[in-house]
């Protein structure tokens, strides 16, 4: 069977500079559409160290193909999946569905509506299958949140979060010392 959505290319490893290692963080999209959203989440986990992948895995388009995937994540060497998609957003729930490792939801703003529909379809999960919900089109919050659940088991993760709260503090402070001068 090919699982793959002949109208809506995957996001390829060009576009979305697949990291080389094993990949231990799994970005999954609706829609290559929703990949500029995802960008700054994958500058995080680039930041972090953090390898991971980055597949087009829509629960509408190509179901069967986004239950093989989630089904294998963990077996494959996956610890964290972050799940994006916009409007009838049901990817991260179904994803959550088809694995026990922490699905963390990106809300993606669709062409029509503010995202709220997006919203509330990632974080209106039934009792018994959770899954993390983030803010709409926070992609960075996402990455920071997968860094957070691998660095409870990653020293190094660990080690350059505290550093990126140090940083984060540090420009904050100047930014008000610059409007107190
Ligand atoms: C969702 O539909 C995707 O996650 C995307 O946010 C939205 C629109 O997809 P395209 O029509 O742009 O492919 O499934």
């Amino acid at each position: 069977i090919d699982y793959v959505d002949k109208d809506k290319p995957r996001a390829t490893n060009s576009m979305a500079s697949k990291s080389q290692e094993q990949p231990l963080v799994a970005v999954v999209m609706g829609s290559d559409s929703d990949l500029p959203v995802m960008q700054p989440g994958i500058a995080i986990l680039k930041k972090f160290e953090i390898p991971y992948t980055v597949r087009v895995t829509s629960a509408h388009r190509t179901p069967a193909w986004m239950a093989e995937y989630a089904s294998a994540a963990h077996s494959n060497g996956i610890k964290c999946i972050i799940a994006a998609a916009g409007g009838a957003a049901h990817l991260p729930g179904m994803a959550a569905a088809y694995t026990h490792l922490p699905v963390i939801g990106v809300p993606v703003k669709p062409t029509i509506g503010d995202g709220m529909d997006s919203l509330l379809s990632i974080v209106n999960m039934p009792k018994g299958v959770p899954v993390g919900a983030m803010s709409v089109n926070n992609s960075t919050n996402a990455a920071l949140y997968a860094a957070r659940i691998l660095g409870v088991g990653d020293a190094g993760i660990a080690k350059r979060y505290q550093q990126y709260i140090q940083d984060c503090r540090e420009e904050v402070r100047e930014k008000d010392r610059r409007l107190a001068e």
